[in-house]
């Protein structure tokens, strides 16, 4: 898998060639290119902002500049339409006004051959490079969700992070994929190490009984508690039909009731 990134402030990507993604990176499993955006530009003051059409507070990412560099990578993809795959760039551009990024649209993305990652700084990228770039990428604004950065650099950092530990071989345990927060939905169960009393706080008993079963349910449980209680708008998301008794057990007694297979909030009598 192929990452370009395009920023004006490129240092602002060195974590990347550190830890997790740095060593994927080094073991071959992706590439990863950080460009400077003001290397696509010809003025004296490589100028790569200007004062918006319209009016309004603050400035605007010129066009040029922006073609220029993705153009540039899309002429250097071995992995482009043209060539083997047959199939589009994906250009991601971090916005505030993008579809919300998820585990989903990163399980989906880390499908692709090659990404590149548009870093919008000042008030964004004037909208007709994303009408332009529809002719050689796949364009997709996304947002990291409701608040409001800088600039993309650091919802970059964040996706590459998130979409480049589900390739095959970056996380050493395969497992930690398939048992981690929100691959079923749920909240991860809360976990505990050694010393079993500490600071006169025990770890809950069953988890030292050895009996597996009692653990998987206690765990079940927790899950269920800690979703209900920290994010209710994931409960009524379950599929109510693929749940078991014991599971719909533990959400009738936190107040919701699953009909027809859908999980609903229960009237508070
Ligand atoms: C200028 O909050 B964000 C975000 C904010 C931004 C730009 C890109 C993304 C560009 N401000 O995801």
């Amino acid at each position: 898998m192929r990452f370009d990134v395009v920023s004006i402030f490129p240092e602002y990507l060195a974590p990347l060639e550190l830890s997790l993604i740095g060593k994927a990176r080094t073991d071959g499993l992706l590439q990863l290119t950080v460009h400077d955006l003001r290397a696509f530009t010809v003025d004296r003051h490589r100028t790569v902002d200007d004062t918006p059409y319209g009016g309004g507070a603050g400035m605007v990412m010129k066009p040029e500049p922006w073609a220029m560099a993705l153009e540039s990578i899309v002429a250097g993809d071995s992995t482009a339409e043209s060539a083997a795959s047959g199939r589009k760039p994906t250009l991601i551009v971090p916005s505030p006004a993008g579809e919300v990024f998820t585990q989903k649209l990163a399980y989906e993305l880390a499908e692709e051959d090659h990404l590149v990652f548009a870093c919008g700084r000042y008030e964004g990228i004037d909208e007709r490079v994303l009408d332009w770039a529809a002719e050689h990428y796949t364009v997709r604004p996304v947002s990291l969700g409701d608040y409001v950065l800088n600039g993309g650099e650091v919802a970059v950092l964040a996706m590459v992070e998130a979409i480049g530990r589900l390739i095959p071989g970056v996380v050493g345990n395969p497992e930690s994929l398939i048992e981690e927060s929100h691959s079923d939905g749920l909240l991860e169960y809360p976990v505990y190490t050694k010393p079993s009393t500490w600071r006169e706080r025990e770890v809950p008993d069953v988890l030292l009984s050895g009996n597996h079963g009692k653990i998987a349910k206690f765990r079940m449980e927790q899950q269920l508690r800690r979703t209900a209680a920290r994010r209710p708008d994931l409960i009524t998301e379950l599929d109510g039909s693929s749940l078991s008794k014991a599971s719909r057990d533990v959400l009738w007694d936190l107040g919701y009731a699953v009909v027809d297979g859908v999980v609903t909030r229960r009237p508070n009598d």
